[in-house]
């Protein structure tokens, strides 16, 4: 297995001192390790990530290095082929990809097809690219190459990253995290004891589905009104919008994280600019990517219940304990939509914590049959 140290090392030796991208699980120990030494700009999405790459290759000539996990893919390809292209500003940047789903592994089903057609797409957008090697010399190899090609080329070059690369690395954090006394689950809990029979549920990517999904067992109530956002990072808000557009009888609770949030955070503006009475939004603040390694979001910068107020959502509220959330939620609920309720939690998650045992089709299936139902 790959030292994070080793490939941090080795990339500073080629002059890279500008490292920054999107958390992904696979590459937790390198992006780790590359943030505990200053490299603490998480971008809001890969699109973004490759953008600030360029725009610092501008200002400093210098080539920087992205990373991300090939579920982000789909999101750099706009400025992978309209600005960084050899055919257009022609710039060069280092890009590292987390392989989920990576043929001939197991993955969960929201990493299949990123996986399996993760080469093709490279091929399709004339890409050069290696798969890193575990072994230190070969890496030295594949860097000086990749290295030799950008400044050739003048053109982004692709390091794709196996499940099992890294060695591991205990991520140190920041020291300006705050902490919260609450717990994710703990709120989740007290939501679904809170939530009607009717009540309309879209849940965002990560550990947030895969805790409901857990709560919903434990406490008897099946998985029929809950959809679980397992991709499509940033987008469980929109999918709640266009349901809660069709089922204005029913309220419609969106279960949102803070870096999906800001993943797509214009969302924001369409909800408010919808108006629909019944769309309750719930964001669980933990300030973290939590789901795949922990490294900061600017959750706890961001003041979400001013830009929801000035997008159009007409109340928002905050809470920070079980006792605040059980005196507001009525209030939330009763409240004419859109509606923000911002929950601040801490970090972590159990670690005997289990995936949804529904396949997307079978939750699909449950969840639409609940919706059409008369
Ligand atoms: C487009 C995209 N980029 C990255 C990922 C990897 N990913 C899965 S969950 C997650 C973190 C989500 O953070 P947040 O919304 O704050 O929820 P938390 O994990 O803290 O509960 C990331 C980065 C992804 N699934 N899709």
């Amino acid at each position: 297995m790959l030292k994070p140290a080793f490939l941090y090392n080795q990339l500073e030796k080629h002059g890279v001192d500008f490292m920054l991208g999107v958390p992904d699980s696979l590459l937790k120990h390198f992006g780790s390790y590359a943030f505990d030494r200053g490299n603490d700009l998480i971008a809001a999405n890969e699109g973004g990530a490759l953008a600030i790459a360029a725009g610092y290759h501008l200002a400093s000539g210098k080539i920087p290095l992205i990373y991300l996990q090939n579920s982000g893919f789909g999101n750099i390809v706009n400025p992978l082929t309209s600005l960084t292209d050899e055919e257009v500003y022609s710039i060069p940047v280092l890009i590292i990809v987390g392989w989920r789903g990576q043929p001939g592994t197991d993955d969960e089903p929201q990493h299949i097809k990123p996986g399996k057609t993760q080469e093709e797409q490279l091929k399709a957008l004339g890409l050069p690219y290696t798969i890193l090697s575990s072994d230190e010399q070969q890496v030295e190899k594949q860097l000086a190459l990749a290295f030799d090609t950008m400044k050739r080329k003048s053109s982004p070059y692709v390091l794709l990253v196996p499940p099992n690369t890294f060695e591991g690395y205990t991520f140190q954090g920041d020291s300006k995290e705050k902490s919260y006394s609450l717990k994710r689950e703990e709120a989740l809990e007290k939501l679904i004891l809170k939530f009607g029979e009717d009540d309309i549920v879209v849940s965002t990517t990560g550990k947030t589905s895969r805790e409901l999904f857990e709560l919903r067992e434990k406490h008897g109530q099946g998985h029929h009104r809950d959809f679980l956002t397992v991709g499509s990072m940033g987008h469980a808000s929109q999918i709640a919008l266009g349901i809660a557009l069709q089922k204005k009888e029913q309220s419609v609770f969106c279960i949102d994280g803070d870096g999906a949030m800001i993943m797509h955070m214009g969302a924001l503006a369409i909800i408010g600019e919808q108006q629909p009475a019944n769309f309750h939004h719930i964001l669980i603040n933990n300030g973290a990517h939590e789901s795949v390694g922990g490294q900061p979001t600017a959750g706890f910068t961001v003041d979400f219940g001013k830009i929801a107020e000035g997008c159009g959502y007409k109340k928002t509220f905050r809470v920070d304990d079980l006792n605040s959330l059980d005196k507001i939620f009525d209030d939330f609920l009763n409240s004419k939509g859109p509606v923000l309720l911002e929950i601040m939690t801490q970090t972590g998650a159990r670690s005997d914590l289990g995936r949804p045992t529904l396949s997307p089709t079978e939750n699909k299936s449950n969840f639409m049959q609940f919706l059409l139902e008369e």
